[in-house]
């Protein structure tokens, strides 16, 4: 179906509502827990663009001592287990290392239902707010004054140690539209206090294909290799965790008035990309030929305006033709890219500040 955006009536309407289809697919199951782990966004204790050792800029970021928290942070991330028990962890393979930070992917088909059984592990209230698909007031995962109580609100705040099913249904709304390719992307991420929340790195991808299109696992048959990218300024002076991180990971010898001290400031604005900062992200590899689906998305503040852009090859993006993408807070975009050039391509944000603060990473294009 091709409606095309000049597309008005009955027709178009129809097009926007999205014929239902909720509940004609099946159940997926998603174990997730949000977890408080030791986070570093140099695990190569080097700059991967450079191939050198980080130099004094690059030091402003990574390097720890005196009132600097350094590269290591505690953060609560969301994880997926193999069942509610949440004794193990599902494994994440190689090729998926380069996710970081970000929690497990959530796919499913147009029609089909997404649960989501929650454990919250970290030390303040979270949840897992979606966005895109269908949820009632149960599995919304925010507080706020919308008229309900009771068994409506046990959603918005898990306190740790506690857990919550969340139960999301996939219309045909929300999965592509007349425009879209086979499959779009929206994010979840925790509501309860959405700014410290997300900062404290509690965000994750969702990934839905539309109904007839899916493999077995959710994703698009059309597609081999899809990559999901946060650009983020995660900034650690708003973690719930800050207090934490200047015990365990700051030097002793803390400076008076650190609060007041705009290079700490500075020193905890990690300019990452999926928890990454100067080249240091698993490679993300593919081969020449192959039919590539790059989500991208950004969460954050004023500073979040992120531009990113892709050495080597180019990308389709909303029918138009383009190696740099906008991202805006909470912005979330479908590229796809064939690529044809062979090589290791830089891809980084192309503003210039976030480019000294290290916003860069590398993408691999085997023959
Ligand atoms: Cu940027």
């Amino acid at each position: 179906m091709n409606m095309g955006h000049a597309a008005t009536g009955a027709r178009y309407w129809k097009a926007v509502a999205g014929t239902n289809g909720a509940g004609t697919g099946i159940t997926r199951t998603y174990f997730i827990s949000a977890d408080e782990v030791v986070w570093d966004y140099t695990p190569t204790h080097h700059n991967g663009i450079t191939g050198e050792p980080f130099d004094a800029t690059a030091d402003t970021y990574v390097r720890s001592g005196p009132g600097r928290i350094g590269s290591r942070y505690a953060k609560c991330l969301y994880r997926g287990y193999t069942d509610g028990s949440f004794d193990q962890r599902t494994v994440r393979s190689a090729d998926e290392a380069y996710l970081g930070m970000l929690g497990p992917i959530i796919r499913a088909e147009v029609g089909d239902t997404i649960k989501v059984v929650f454990r919250n592990a970290c030390p303040f209230p979270t949840s897992v707010h979606p966005h895109g698909v269908f949820y009632g007031k149960g599995s919304e995962g925010a507080p706020y004054d919308d008229g309900t109580g009771n068994k409506l609100k046990l959603d918005d705040a898990v306190a740790h140690g506690r857990r919550h099913t969340y139960v999301w249904k996939v219309p045909e709304r929300a999965g592509p539209g007349p425009g879209d390719g086979s499959s779009v992307m929206w994010m979840y991420h925790s509501h309860t206090d959405e700014v410290a929340d997300t900062y404290a790195g509690l965000i994750g991808p969702m990934e839905i294909t539309r109904k007839g299109d899916a493999r077995p696992d959710g994703s698009p048959k059309d597609v081999n290799k899809e990559f999901f990218v946060l650009y983020a300024v995660m900034n650690e002076n708003e973690s719930p965790l800050l207090k934490t991180n200047l015990s365990r990971f700051a030097s002793r010898l803390l400076p008076p008035h650190l609060d007041e001290d705009e290079e700490f400031g500075e020193s905890n604005l990690m300019h990452s990309i999926n928890g990454y900062v100067f080249g240091n992200q698993p490679m993300m590899t593919m081969k020449k030929g192959d039919h590539v689906r790059w989500y991208v998305m950004s969460m954050g503040t004023e500073v979040d305006l992120h531009t990113p852009h892709w050495h080597g090859n180019d990308a389709v993006v909303n029918g138009m033709r383009m190696d740099v993408v906008s991202l805006l807070p909470g912005t979330m975009v479908v590229a796809d890219m064939v690529p044809d050039d062979v090589g290791t391509w830089l891809f980084h944000c192309h503003v210039n500040d976030h480019i000294h603060a290290g916003m860069l990473t590398r993408y691999r294009v085997l023959p």
